[in-house]
Protein backbone atom coordinates (compact mmCIF):
# COMPACT_ATOMS: atom_id res chain seq x y z
CA UNK A 1 0.00 0.00 0.00
CA UNK A 2 2.25 2.07 1.37
CA UNK A 3 4.42 1.36 -2.34
CA UNK A 4 1.50 2.60 -3.82
CA UNK A 5 0.76 5.41 -2.61
CA UNK A 6 4.41 6.68 -3.33
CA UNK A 7 3.65 5.78 -7.10
CA UNK A 8 0.28 7.69 -7.00
CA UNK A 9 2.29 10.88 -5.26
CA UNK A 10 4.55 11.44 -7.98
CA UNK A 11 3.37 13.65 -10.30
CA UNK A 12 4.01 12.19 -13.80
CA UNK A 13 2.53 8.89 -12.60
CA UNK A 14 -0.19 10.31 -11.42
CA UNK A 15 -1.19 12.00 -14.38
CA UNK A 16 -0.99 9.05 -16.23
CA UNK A 17 -2.75 6.61 -13.50
CA UNK A 18 -5.63 9.32 -13.75
CA UNK A 19 -5.78 9.15 -17.20
CA UNK A 20 -6.14 5.85 -17.15
CA UNK A 21 -9.16 5.88 -15.06
CA UNK A 22 -11.44 6.30 -18.37
CA UNK A 23 -10.22 3.36 -19.99
CA UNK A 24 -8.14 1.46 -21.81
CA UNK A 25 -4.86 3.95 -23.36
CA UNK A 26 -2.34 3.62 -26.23
CA UNK A 27 0.85 5.56 -25.56
CA UNK A 28 0.34 8.11 -28.31
CA UNK A 29 -3.13 8.37 -26.77
CA UNK A 30 -1.47 9.16 -22.98
CA UNK A 31 1.21 11.50 -24.93
CA UNK A 32 -1.58 13.49 -25.89
CA UNK A 33 -3.93 13.51 -23.12
CA UNK A 34 -0.77 14.23 -20.37
CA UNK A 35 1.26 16.32 -22.39
CA UNK A 36 4.42 14.38 -21.46
CA UNK A 37 7.01 13.48 -24.02
CA UNK A 38 7.02 9.72 -25.25
CA UNK A 39 9.77 8.48 -23.67
CA UNK A 40 8.68 9.72 -20.39
CA UNK A 41 5.17 7.93 -20.92
CA UNK A 42 6.71 4.82 -21.58
CA UNK A 43 9.37 4.74 -19.01
CA UNK A 44 6.84 5.69 -16.48
CA UNK A 45 4.31 2.66 -17.93
CA UNK A 46 7.15 0.31 -17.58
CA UNK A 47 7.67 1.13 -13.97
CA UNK A 48 3.66 0.99 -13.21
CA UNK A 49 3.86 -2.33 -14.77
CA UNK A 50 6.46 -3.59 -13.09
CA UNK A 51 5.04 -2.67 -10.00
CA UNK A 52 1.30 -4.26 -10.63
CA UNK A 53 -0.09 -1.04 -10.73
CA UNK A 54 -1.09 -1.10 -14.82
CA UNK A 55 -1.50 -4.36 -17.33
CA UNK A 56 -1.32 -4.47 -20.54
CA UNK A 57 -2.77 -5.89 -23.62
CA UNK A 58 -2.63 -6.30 -27.37
CA UNK A 59 -5.33 -5.99 -29.78
CA UNK A 60 -3.98 -5.93 -33.12
CA UNK A 61 -0.62 -4.63 -32.76
CA UNK A 62 -1.60 -1.84 -30.53
CA UNK A 63 -0.71 -2.25 -27.01
CA UNK A 64 -3.01 -0.60 -24.68
CA UNK A 65 -2.68 -0.01 -20.78
CA UNK A 66 -5.41 0.02 -17.78
CA UNK A 67 -5.36 -0.27 -14.37
CA UNK A 68 -4.19 -3.37 -13.07
CA UNK A 69 -7.07 -3.66 -10.50
CA UNK A 70 -10.05 -2.27 -8.19
CA UNK A 71 -7.31 -1.56 -5.39
CA UNK A 72 -5.16 1.08 -7.50
CA UNK A 73 -8.42 2.70 -8.95
CA UNK A 74 -9.72 2.99 -5.36
CA UNK A 75 -6.32 4.86 -4.16
CA UNK A 76 -6.54 7.23 -7.17
CA UNK A 77 -9.87 7.98 -5.57
CA UNK A 78 -8.82 8.37 -1.65
CA UNK A 79 -5.78 10.74 -2.90
CA UNK A 80 -7.39 12.82 -4.96
CA UNK A 81 -9.56 13.37 -2.52
CA UNK A 82 -7.24 15.41 -0.43
CA UNK A 83 -5.43 16.82 -3.08
CA UNK A 84 -7.65 17.95 -5.62
CA UNK A 85 -9.45 21.58 -5.44
CA UNK A 86 -11.71 21.30 -8.48
CA UNK A 87 -13.07 24.21 -9.71
CA UNK A 88 -16.53 22.14 -10.10
CA UNK A 89 -16.91 21.55 -6.49
CA UNK A 90 -19.05 24.35 -5.86
CA UNK A 91 -21.33 23.82 -8.38
CA UNK A 92 -25.10 22.57 -8.17
CA UNK A 93 -25.87 19.42 -9.25
CA UNK A 94 -28.04 20.82 -11.89
CA UNK A 95 -25.32 23.01 -13.16
CA UNK A 96 -23.13 19.28 -13.15
CA UNK A 97 -26.05 17.85 -15.09
CA UNK A 98 -25.98 20.04 -17.84
CA UNK A 99 -21.74 20.15 -17.81
CA UNK A 100 -22.20 16.42 -17.67
CA UNK A 101 -24.78 16.77 -20.77
CA UNK A 102 -22.30 18.58 -23.01
CA UNK A 103 -19.48 16.39 -22.47
CA UNK A 104 -21.53 13.40 -22.93
CA UNK A 105 -23.05 14.43 -26.51
CA UNK A 106 -19.72 15.34 -27.30
CA UNK A 107 -18.49 12.05 -26.67
CA UNK A 108 -15.91 13.29 -23.89
CA UNK A 109 -16.42 10.07 -21.64
CA UNK A 110 -12.80 11.46 -19.44
CA UNK A 111 -14.99 14.65 -18.73
CA UNK A 112 -18.30 12.83 -17.70
CA UNK A 113 -15.84 10.44 -15.53
CA UNK A 114 -14.16 13.36 -13.77
CA UNK A 115 -17.81 14.95 -12.83
CA UNK A 116 -18.88 11.13 -11.64
CA UNK A 117 -15.79 10.67 -9.51
CA UNK A 118 -16.13 13.98 -7.92
CA UNK A 119 -19.72 13.48 -6.51
CA UNK A 120 -18.55 9.87 -5.59
CA UNK A 121 -15.64 11.49 -3.52
CA UNK A 122 -18.17 14.06 -2.21
CA UNK A 123 -19.84 10.68 -0.67
CA UNK A 124 -23.19 12.12 -2.70
CA UNK A 125 -25.62 8.89 -2.50
CA UNK A 126 -26.47 6.65 -5.75
CA UNK A 127 -30.15 8.05 -5.71
CA UNK A 128 -29.33 11.83 -5.99
CA UNK A 129 -26.15 11.30 -8.51
CA UNK A 130 -28.72 9.14 -10.96
CA UNK A 131 -31.64 11.06 -10.66
CA UNK A 132 -30.29 14.89 -10.06
CA UNK A 133 -27.49 14.62 -12.56
CA UNK A 134 -27.42 11.40 -14.82
CA UNK A 135 -31.21 11.53 -15.56
CA UNK A 136 -31.56 15.33 -15.39
CA UNK A 137 -28.66 15.00 -17.81
CA UNK A 138 -30.37 13.03 -20.19
CA UNK A 139 -33.39 15.00 -20.22
CA UNK A 140 -31.60 18.47 -21.43
CA UNK A 141 -30.29 15.44 -24.67
CA UNK A 142 -33.59 14.75 -25.24
CA UNK A 143 -34.45 18.29 -24.93
CA UNK A 144 -31.33 19.38 -27.87
CA UNK A 145 -32.44 16.34 -29.82
CA UNK A 146 -36.00 17.50 -29.71
CA UNK A 147 -35.14 20.80 -31.41
CA UNK A 148 -32.73 19.02 -33.97
CA UNK A 149 -29.46 20.42 -31.71
CA UNK A 150 -28.07 17.04 -31.85
CA UNK A 151 -28.76 14.28 -33.84
CA UNK A 152 -29.25 10.60 -33.03
CA UNK A 153 -25.86 9.26 -33.25
CA UNK A 154 -25.23 12.16 -30.01
CA UNK A 155 -28.44 10.91 -28.34
CA UNK A 156 -26.85 6.80 -28.80
CA UNK A 157 -23.48 8.10 -27.32
CA UNK A 158 -24.85 9.96 -24.77
CA UNK A 159 -27.00 7.10 -23.46
CA UNK A 160 -24.08 4.52 -23.90
CA UNK A 161 -21.59 7.15 -21.98
CA UNK A 162 -24.40 7.26 -19.26
CA UNK A 163 -25.03 3.39 -18.84
CA UNK A 164 -20.86 3.19 -18.28
CA UNK A 165 -21.16 6.12 -15.70
CA UNK A 166 -23.66 4.48 -13.60
CA UNK A 167 -21.66 1.19 -13.58
CA UNK A 168 -18.86 3.63 -12.24
CA UNK A 169 -21.38 4.62 -9.19
CA UNK A 170 -22.41 1.55 -8.34
CA UNK A 171 -18.28 0.18 -8.17
CA UNK A 172 -18.10 2.65 -5.37
CA UNK A 173 -20.86 1.88 -3.65
CA UNK A 174 -21.31 -1.03 -1.79
CA UNK A 175 -24.66 -2.60 -0.48
CA UNK A 176 -25.59 -1.62 2.97
CA UNK A 177 -27.90 -4.24 4.03
CA UNK A 178 -29.45 -7.33 2.82
CA UNK A 179 -33.16 -7.86 2.71
CA UNK A 180 -32.94 -11.20 1.33
CA UNK A 181 -35.76 -10.67 -1.26
CA UNK A 182 -36.02 -10.73 -4.93
CA UNK A 183 -37.05 -8.30 -7.64
CA UNK A 184 -37.75 -8.23 -10.99
CA UNK A 185 -37.35 -5.34 -13.62
CA UNK A 186 -37.56 -4.98 -17.26
CA UNK A 187 -38.75 -2.60 -19.95
CA UNK A 188 -42.30 -3.85 -21.41
CA UNK A 189 -41.87 -5.45 -25.10
CA UNK A 190 -41.23 -2.57 -27.80
CA UNK A 191 -39.84 0.17 -25.11
CA UNK A 192 -35.81 0.49 -25.43
CA UNK A 193 -35.62 3.04 -22.44
CA UNK A 194 -33.87 1.33 -19.96
CA UNK A 195 -31.63 3.56 -18.69
CA UNK A 196 -34.38 4.78 -15.78
CA UNK A 197 -35.47 0.44 -15.27
CA UNK A 198 -31.60 -0.26 -14.93
CA UNK A 199 -31.21 2.55 -12.40
CA UNK A 200 -34.21 1.14 -10.30
CA UNK A 201 -32.34 -2.17 -10.45
CA UNK A 202 -28.88 -0.96 -9.54
CA UNK A 203 -30.78 1.29 -6.62
CA UNK A 204 -32.57 -1.94 -5.37
CA UNK A 205 -29.63 -4.14 -5.55
CA UNK A 206 -27.73 -1.96 -3.38
CA UNK A 207 -30.95 -2.15 -1.16
CA UNK A 208 -30.17 -5.69 -0.69
CA UNK A 209 -32.62 -6.94 -2.92
CA UNK A 210 -31.57 -9.94 -5.55
CA UNK A 211 -32.42 -8.19 -8.39
CA UNK A 212 -32.66 -9.34 -12.01
CA UNK A 213 -32.82 -6.57 -14.17
CA UNK A 214 -34.18 -8.36 -17.83
CA UNK A 215 -33.12 -5.06 -19.83
CA UNK A 216 -34.74 -3.26 -22.95
CA UNK A 217 -38.13 -4.46 -24.69
CA UNK A 218 -39.22 -7.76 -22.62
CA UNK A 219 -41.89 -10.12 -24.41
CA UNK A 220 -44.83 -10.71 -21.87
CA UNK A 221 -43.65 -14.31 -21.83
CA UNK A 222 -40.37 -14.20 -20.85
CA UNK A 223 -41.44 -11.48 -17.70
CA UNK A 224 -43.64 -14.73 -16.59
CA UNK A 225 -41.18 -17.56 -17.76
CA UNK A 226 -38.50 -15.34 -14.94
CA UNK A 227 -41.55 -14.58 -12.31
CA UNK A 228 -41.98 -18.67 -12.64
CA UNK A 229 -38.29 -19.49 -12.31
CA UNK A 230 -37.46 -17.29 -9.59
CA UNK A 231 -40.42 -16.22 -7.39
CA UNK A 232 -39.42 -12.57 -6.65
CA UNK A 233 -41.72 -10.41 -4.19
CA UNK A 234 -41.60 -7.47 -6.34
CA UNK A 235 -42.22 -6.97 -9.96
CA UNK A 236 -41.08 -3.38 -11.46
CA UNK A 237 -42.17 -3.02 -14.82
CA UNK A 238 -40.96 0.55 -17.15
CA UNK A 239 -43.20 1.52 -19.98
CA UNK A 240 -42.68 5.05 -22.26
CA UNK A 241 -44.88 4.70 -24.76
CA UNK A 242 -48.73 5.05 -25.70
CA UNK A 243 -47.94 2.05 -28.41
CA UNK A 244 -46.41 -0.04 -25.71
CA UNK A 245 -49.71 -0.04 -23.35
CA UNK A 246 -51.80 -2.90 -24.53
CA UNK A 247 -48.66 -5.06 -23.95
CA UNK A 248 -48.58 -3.97 -20.57
CA UNK A 249 -52.04 -4.17 -20.01
CA UNK A 250 -51.91 -7.69 -20.89
CA UNK A 251 -48.46 -8.12 -18.80
CA UNK A 252 -50.75 -6.66 -15.70
CA UNK A 253 -53.50 -9.06 -16.81
CA UNK A 254 -51.51 -12.22 -16.96
CA UNK A 255 -49.41 -11.25 -13.47
CA UNK A 256 -53.03 -10.87 -12.15
CA UNK A 257 -53.85 -14.52 -13.17
CA UNK A 258 -50.85 -15.85 -11.91
CA UNK A 259 -51.07 -14.19 -8.83
CA UNK A 260 -54.09 -16.42 -7.88
CA UNK A 261 -51.97 -19.47 -7.83
CA UNK A 262 -49.04 -17.40 -6.57
CA UNK A 263 -49.38 -14.35 -4.13
CA UNK A 264 -46.97 -12.87 -2.88
CA UNK A 265 -45.60 -10.57 -5.04
CA UNK A 266 -46.09 -6.90 -5.34
CA UNK A 267 -46.09 -4.85 -9.17
CA UNK A 268 -44.86 -1.27 -9.94
CA UNK A 269 -45.25 0.50 -12.88
CA UNK A 270 -42.77 3.29 -13.88
CA UNK A 271 -41.80 5.32 -16.98
CA UNK A 272 -43.13 7.73 -18.59
CA UNK A 273 -46.47 6.73 -19.10
CA UNK A 274 -46.95 6.15 -15.35
CA UNK A 275 -46.85 10.05 -15.42
CA UNK A 276 -49.45 10.09 -17.93
CA UNK A 277 -51.71 7.42 -17.15
CA UNK A 278 -51.20 5.60 -13.62
CA UNK A 279 -54.47 5.43 -12.62
CA UNK A 280 -55.22 2.54 -15.43
CA UNK A 281 -51.99 0.67 -14.61
CA UNK A 282 -53.25 0.43 -11.03
CA UNK A 283 -57.04 -0.35 -12.38
CA UNK A 284 -55.15 -3.37 -14.33
CA UNK A 285 -53.72 -4.90 -11.63
CA UNK A 286 -50.30 -2.54 -10.52
CA UNK A 287 -49.99 -2.34 -6.98
CA UNK A 288 -48.28 1.28 -7.29
CA UNK A 289 -47.05 3.30 -9.69
CA UNK A 290 -43.90 5.75 -9.63
CA UNK A 291 -42.86 8.55 -11.67
CA UNK A 292 -38.87 8.30 -11.01
CA UNK A 293 -36.02 6.68 -8.57
CA UNK A 294 -36.37 9.45 -5.96
CA UNK A 295 -40.14 8.90 -5.12
CA UNK A 296 -39.45 5.04 -5.43
CA UNK A 297 -36.69 5.40 -3.18
CA UNK A 298 -37.96 7.61 -0.49
CA UNK A 299 -41.97 6.90 -0.12
CA UNK A 300 -42.67 3.30 -2.03
CA UNK A 301 -39.64 0.83 -1.29
CA UNK A 302 -39.74 1.96 2.56
CA UNK A 303 -43.54 1.06 2.66
CA UNK A 304 -43.16 -1.94 0.66
CA UNK A 305 -40.81 -2.95 3.00
CA UNK A 306 -42.82 -2.62 6.16
CA UNK A 307 -45.60 -4.38 4.53
CA UNK A 308 -47.95 -1.73 4.00
CA UNK A 309 -51.19 -2.78 2.27
CA UNK A 310 -51.95 -2.93 -1.11
CA UNK A 311 -52.00 -1.52 -3.29
CA UNK A 312 -49.68 1.27 -2.30
CA UNK A 313 -51.53 3.65 -4.88
CA UNK A 314 -50.40 6.24 -7.60
CA UNK A 315 -47.47 8.49 -7.11
CA UNK A 316 -46.58 11.77 -8.56
CA UNK A 317 -43.20 14.00 -8.04
CA UNK A 318 -43.33 13.71 -4.46
CA UNK A 319 -46.48 12.93 -3.24
CA UNK A 320 -49.33 10.23 -3.37
CA UNK A 321 -52.53 11.13 -5.06
CA UNK A 322 -55.54 10.11 -2.91
C1 LIG B 1 -31.99 8.25 -24.34
C2 LIG B 1 -33.27 8.21 -25.16
C3 LIG B 1 -33.39 7.20 -26.10
C4 LIG B 1 -32.37 6.09 -26.25
C5 LIG B 1 -32.59 5.04 -25.12
C6 LIG B 1 -31.28 4.34 -24.73
C7 LIG B 1 -31.40 3.53 -23.48
N1 LIG B 1 -30.52 2.57 -23.37
O1 LIG B 1 -32.24 3.72 -22.61
C8 LIG B 1 -32.71 5.56 -27.67
C9 LIG B 1 -31.79 6.27 -28.63
C10 LIG B 1 -32.60 4.07 -27.87
C11 LIG B 1 -34.13 6.08 -27.86
C12 LIG B 1 -34.95 5.60 -28.84
C13 LIG B 1 -36.20 6.15 -29.12
N2 LIG B 1 -36.77 7.20 -28.55
CO1 LIG B 1 -36.03 8.04 -26.98
N3 LIG B 1 -35.36 9.16 -25.69
C14 LIG B 1 -34.28 9.19 -24.97
C15 LIG B 1 -34.23 10.41 -24.02
C16 LIG B 1 -33.30 11.44 -24.65
C17 LIG B 1 -33.76 10.13 -22.61
C18 LIG B 1 -34.46 8.98 -21.91
C19 LIG B 1 -33.66 8.61 -20.68
O2 LIG B 1 -32.85 7.70 -20.68
N4 LIG B 1 -33.85 9.34 -19.60
C20 LIG B 1 -33.15 9.09 -18.34
C21 LIG B 1 -33.90 8.04 -17.54
C22 LIG B 1 -33.15 7.74 -16.26
O3 LIG B 1 -35.16 8.59 -17.24
P1 LIG B 1 -36.52 7.78 -17.41
O4 LIG B 1 -36.46 6.82 -18.51
O5 LIG B 1 -37.61 8.76 -17.39
O6 LIG B 1 -36.58 6.91 -16.06
C23 LIG B 1 -36.86 7.50 -14.80
C24 LIG B 1 -38.34 7.41 -14.43
O7 LIG B 1 -39.20 7.38 -15.56
C25 LIG B 1 -38.44 6.20 -13.59
N5 LIG B 1 -38.66 4.88 -14.17
C26 LIG B 1 -38.43 4.43 -15.41
N6 LIG B 1 -38.79 3.16 -15.50
C27 LIG B 1 -39.26 2.78 -14.30
C28 LIG B 1 -39.79 1.57 -13.84
C29 LIG B 1 -40.27 1.48 -12.53
C30 LIG B 1 -40.88 0.23 -12.05
C31 LIG B 1 -40.18 2.60 -11.66
C32 LIG B 1 -40.64 2.49 -10.28
C33 LIG B 1 -39.65 3.81 -12.13
C34 LIG B 1 -39.20 3.88 -13.43
O8 LIG B 1 -37.20 6.16 -12.90
C35 LIG B 1 -36.16 6.66 -13.74
C36 LIG B 1 -35.19 7.44 -12.89
O9 LIG B 1 -35.80 8.47 -12.22
C37 LIG B 1 -35.73 10.85 -24.00
C38 LIG B 1 -35.95 12.33 -23.71
C39 LIG B 1 -36.67 12.58 -22.40
N7 LIG B 1 -37.02 13.80 -22.16
O10 LIG B 1 -36.91 11.68 -21.62
C40 LIG B 1 -36.21 10.38 -25.36
C41 LIG B 1 -37.68 9.95 -25.59
C42 LIG B 1 -38.18 9.18 -24.38
N8 LIG B 1 -37.62 9.10 -26.78
C43 LIG B 1 -38.58 9.30 -27.56
C44 LIG B 1 -38.72 8.66 -28.83
C45 LIG B 1 -39.87 9.13 -29.68
C46 LIG B 1 -37.85 7.64 -29.24
C47 LIG B 1 -37.90 6.87 -30.56
C48 LIG B 1 -39.27 6.48 -31.09
C49 LIG B 1 -37.22 7.60 -31.69
C50 LIG B 1 -36.07 8.43 -31.28
N9 LIG B 1 -36.33 9.65 -30.89
O11 LIG B 1 -34.97 7.99 -31.34
C51 LIG B 1 -37.05 5.62 -30.23
C52 LIG B 1 -37.95 4.48 -29.75
C53 LIG B 1 -37.26 3.36 -29.04
C54 LIG B 1 -38.22 2.44 -28.34
N10 LIG B 1 -39.01 1.67 -29.06
O12 LIG B 1 -38.25 2.41 -27.12
C55 LIG B 1 -39.58 10.33 -27.02
C56 LIG B 1 -40.84 9.66 -26.38
C57 LIG B 1 -42.10 10.44 -26.63
C58 LIG B 1 -43.29 9.62 -26.21
N11 LIG B 1 -43.48 9.28 -24.95
O13 LIG B 1 -44.05 9.27 -27.03
C59 LIG B 1 -38.70 11.11 -26.04
C60 LIG B 1 -39.42 11.76 -24.83
C61 LIG B 1 -37.94 12.18 -26.82
C62 LIG B 1 -38.88 13.20 -27.44
N12 LIG B 1 -39.15 14.27 -26.77
O14 LIG B 1 -39.35 12.98 -28.53
N13 LIG B 1 -34.41 7.05 -27.01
Amino acid sequence: MMSLLREIAEPSKRQILMELRSGPRSVSELVDATSLKQPNVSNHLAKLRNRGLVKASKIGRQVYYSLATPEVEAALIGFDRGEEEDSQSNASLDDLSKQYARAAIAGNEAACTKIVDQLIRQSVPLVRIYQQVLAEAMRYVGKWYEVEAIDVGQEHLASAITERMMARVVHFAPPTRNAAKTAIVGCVAGNYHSLGARMISDFMRLAGWKTLFLGPNVPNESFLSAIKEHHPSLILISVAFEGDVPTILGLLAQLREYHHENPGYTIGVGGRMAEIIPEEFVRAGADFTAPNLMVFSEEILPRIEGGANLPIGVFTNHKKVD
